[in-house]
């Protein structure tokens, strides 16, 4: 598991297209800067050691245009340029885990992830994935109320949508559904409801954590994870997870999200597990929605925890 030790090797990539909301892209750099500024300030030389100096890959931007929210029915907005920037983003993930190190992903938004997992799954056999957020991010253009590519990555890791995104991936279907994990989701649409129903797909929302206790329901995702035999995990973050009342700082905010401890607590014990977690996405901080600064700092903050920051 390489949360917990040898090198982490981030990967900035300031995309927004995906999202199709300024501000985003700077999340990555913001990210960043926090979390060496919190190892510093905080004492944990081990930890700052093993972080190598960030790569940026160079994300598609709007250019001159302001980010255009119009859209045709069933169209992905900025799907051609979203998916060729991701060849890049792959290779710069892959080549990290070959080289032994955590890939981490600073995001920009989730649709990123598309590069994130095409990398992560060309150096495993077999990939598994637990998905944290409080969407699912499993809509397709046709199923899609928004048109945003940051709501269909999973889709297209699983198999489903348009070419040039499935393509990206190598393997068909990329990820099997039965090695999926999904946590924290309480913002779902209809034709992701009509997918989840299908009952291949493990999810838990908020309200089954609720019902079940925070802990049974992540020990049950880390023992199906490992018993999917699945020889490598990618784990994706969206920062969107937690409640909005303690990260304002993101674009999609629903309310009923994770607390901080509860946060902590998830974080503390993927870390803590034998998974053989490889990479790890931090996505959907948009620090330009909290000038506060908090939003920047939380996110920072849980990242160092799972990374092995501990006072336990
Ligand atoms: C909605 C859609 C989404 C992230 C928001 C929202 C998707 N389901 N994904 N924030 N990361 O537009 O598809
Ligand atoms: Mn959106
Ligand atoms: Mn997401
Ligand atoms: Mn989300």
């Amino acid at each position: 598991n390489r949360l917990k030790a040898g090198p982490i090797q981030p990967v900035c990539f300031p995309l927004a297209l995906g999202a199709v909301r300024a501000g985003v892209e700077l999340g990555a750099a913001a990210l960043d800067d926090a979390l060496r500024a919190r190892l510093i300030r905080r004492g944990f030389p081990d930890l700052l050691n093993r972080l190598r100096p960030a790569i940026t890959i160079p994300a598609p931007q709007a250019g001159d245009e302001p980010l255009d929210g119009r859209r045709r029915p069933g169209e992905a907005m900025y799907l051609d340029e979203i998916a060729a920037s991701m060849p890049p983003l792959a290779s710069a993930v892959a080549d990290a885990i070959r080289d032994g190190a955590l890939a981490l992903a600073l995001g920009g938004d989730h649709a990123l992830s598309l590069g994130t997992l095409a990398g992560a799954a060309a150096t495993a056999e077999r990939l598994a994935v637990l998905w944290i957020d409080a969407h699912g991010d499993i809509n397709t253009p046709e199923t899609s109320p928004s048109g945003h590519v940051h709501g269909m990555p999973l889709a297209a890791a699983l198999g489903r949508g348009p070419s040039v995104l499935t393509d990206l991936f190598a393997e068909t279907p990329p990820i099997r559904p039965e090695d999926t994990v999904m946590l924290g989701l309480r913002d779902l649409d209809p034709g992701e409801r009509a997918w989840l129903a299908e009952g291949t797909i493990h999810y838990a929302t908020m309200a089954h954590i609720d019902d079940r206790g925070l802990d049974a329901t992540i020990a049950d995702a880390i023992d199906r994870l490992r018993a999917s035999g699945a020889d490598a995990v990618h784990v994706s973050f969206d920062l969107d997870v937690l409640d909005p009342l303690l990260l304002p700082g993101t674009g999609t905010r629903v309310y009923g999200g994770l607390t901080f401890r509860e946060a902590a607590r998830l974080l503390r014990m993927l870390r803590d597990s034998d998974l053989p977690i490889r990479s790890l996405d931090w996505v959907e901080l948009n620090p330009a929605l909290d000038p506060s600064g908090g939003s920047t700092a939380v996110a920072a903050e849980l990242l160092a925890i799972a990374l092995g920051e501990t006072t336990d």
